[in-house]
């Protein structure tokens, strides 16, 4: 069934849209269920991106729906700061579960964004509490994604943001990426050369003495800016070196969490432990806005250790930290997702994925392809001239076929739902090559 379109398209200003090209051609979903989308010209729409990374456990679970509907009706909301309510501390030790040892407390906030923002300074102010108040510096990498938030860009190496939103945070630099094409083409997982492109942290060091750096920030599998995965080793070098120098090392899972990669968190795959990890989006499968920060033993102990009593440790928080609606949808959502046992459900079908992305080798426009868990990247050829301009169009077309990608410059990123059967792999991807076939 149709449902109508808003007459008043131009009052809502959209995030990250290209506003005049939506309000010509309006894309509305109505309703969502499983793997599908109903757009509001009554067609279904397979989501091969779970919303924008984040509804791992599929659209409109009833478990998570009725848990949300439950706790509304019984606590609105409570205050978040000297006052609690017991879901937060459910959730808090429910998520630290999820990882293997070392990991004793999580810090709750509302997104992506402000859970970087909420590492960053929880790094600074660690420092400062131990008596090294001279690491201010962060480090963070060229093409990373960190969320919006003016730390978030600043760490983040996006060159838009750059451009448009002057100077940002002070004593901010980064290290190199690692995506190279040249030498990586259609790897599957890891690729095999640029390990090495770590030690480009240890320059940052030389440059500026490693006792001014209070931390790295790093995407373990950048997602946002186009599926670029860590070299072999490169984690590790990146880890052995933040040891070396007493850098805190935060890992940006925001992404990569709940079970993207086939397990909990992308540190327990690479086996490498950071000091912090930034979470949201799957946290709760993205119902009700919530993220977070995960921080190693010790940290929480040092500044509780070091503040007078009855004094607040960290003077750091949002009027909606914890909020009971976010809390009684993550709790859900781990349920369904230990349930179901969604995360080995996305590590068993990684094949399949990149079985059926790699066939897409030798289609028109296609430069490489590259997965890792349940993530893919295309990377197309740009259209002279008119960078983005192909990819968009390509999103346009399998939008009308009745699937749902994402594009970000050039590359296609697949993201679907944990939930995803193989015959919608399939028709995913059959999708995409019939619409490159098309495409100029
Ligand atoms: N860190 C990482 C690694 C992210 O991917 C954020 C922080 C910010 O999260 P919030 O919740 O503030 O948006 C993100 C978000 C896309 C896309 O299509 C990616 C994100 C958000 C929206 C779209 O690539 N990543
Ligand atoms: N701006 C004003 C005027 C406020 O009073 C507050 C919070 O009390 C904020 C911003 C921060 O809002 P939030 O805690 O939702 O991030």
């Amino acid at each position: 069934m149709d449902t109508a379109v808003p007459n008043d398209l131009e009052t809502f200003w959209m995030p990250f849209t290209a506003n005049r090209q939506f309000k010509t051609a309006p894309r509305l979903l109505v309703s969502a269920d499983g793997m599908y989308y109903r757009s509001h010209d009554g067609r279904e729409i397979l989501d091969g991106t779970a919303g924008l990374w984040c509804c791992n456990a599929g659209h409109n679970r009833r478990r998570i729906v009725e848990a949300v509907q439950k706790q509304i009706a019984t606590l609105d909301y409570a205050p978040a700061f000297q006052m609690g309510h017991p879901a937060a501390f459910e959730v808090a030790s429910k998520v630290a579960q999820q990882l293997p040892g070392d990991y004793s407390q999580v810090f709750f906030c509302n997104s992506g964004s402000e859970a970087v923002d909420t590492a960053l300074k929880i790094a600074l102010a660690y420092h400062r509490v131990r008596g090294e108040g001279a690491r201010t510096r962060l480090i963070g990498r060229e093409r990373g994604y960190h969320g919006v938030g003016f730390g978030g860009i600043s760490v983040g190496g996006i060159v838009t943001n750059r451009k448009f939103f002057g100077p940002m945070l002070a004593g901010v630099d980064h290290i190199r990426h690692t995506h190279d094409i040249a030498r990586n083409a259609y790897s599957r997982g890891m690729p095999e050369h640029g390990a090495e492109l770590a030690d480009d942290l240890e320059r940052l060091c030389v440059l500026h003495d490693p006792s001014t750096i209070a931390a790295v920030i790093v995407e373990p599998v950048a997602g946002s800016t186009g599926v670029l995965l860590p070299p072999k080793g490169y984690l590790e070098r990146l880890r052995a070196i933040c040891d070396k120098y007493g850098i805190l090392l935060i890992f940006d899972e925001v992404i990569t969490g709940f079970g993207r990669l086939g397990t909990g968190f992308a540190a327990e795959k690479f086996g490498v432990k950071p000091d912090m990890i930034t979470m949201a989006k799957g946290l709760t499968s993205g119902c009700v806005p919530m993220g977070g920060v995960i921080v190693r033993d010790g940290i929480y102990d040092t500044f509780t250790n070091a503040a007078p009593e009855n004094t607040i440790e960290f003077f750091h928080g949002y009027t909606y930290s914890a909020h009971p609606l976010a809390c009684a949808a993550a709790l859900a959502t781990l349920e369904v997702y230990r349930e179901d046992d969604l995360y080995r459900r996305a590590a068993g079908l990684e094949d399949y994925w990149a079985d059926r992305l790699h066939e897409l080798k030798g289609t028109r426009h296609v430069i490489d392809l590259r997965n890792m868990g349940l993530i893919a990247g295309i990377e197309l050829e740009p259209r002279a001239g008119k960078p983005t301009a192909r990819a968009f169009e390509a999103f346009l077309k399998c939008y009308e076929k009745g699937v749902l990608i994402r594009t970000t410059g050039d590359i296609i990123a697949l993201s679907p739902p944990l939930i995803i059967e193989k015959a919608e792999i399939d028709r995913i991807f059959a999708t995409i090559r019939e619409v490159l076939q098309t495409i100029e």
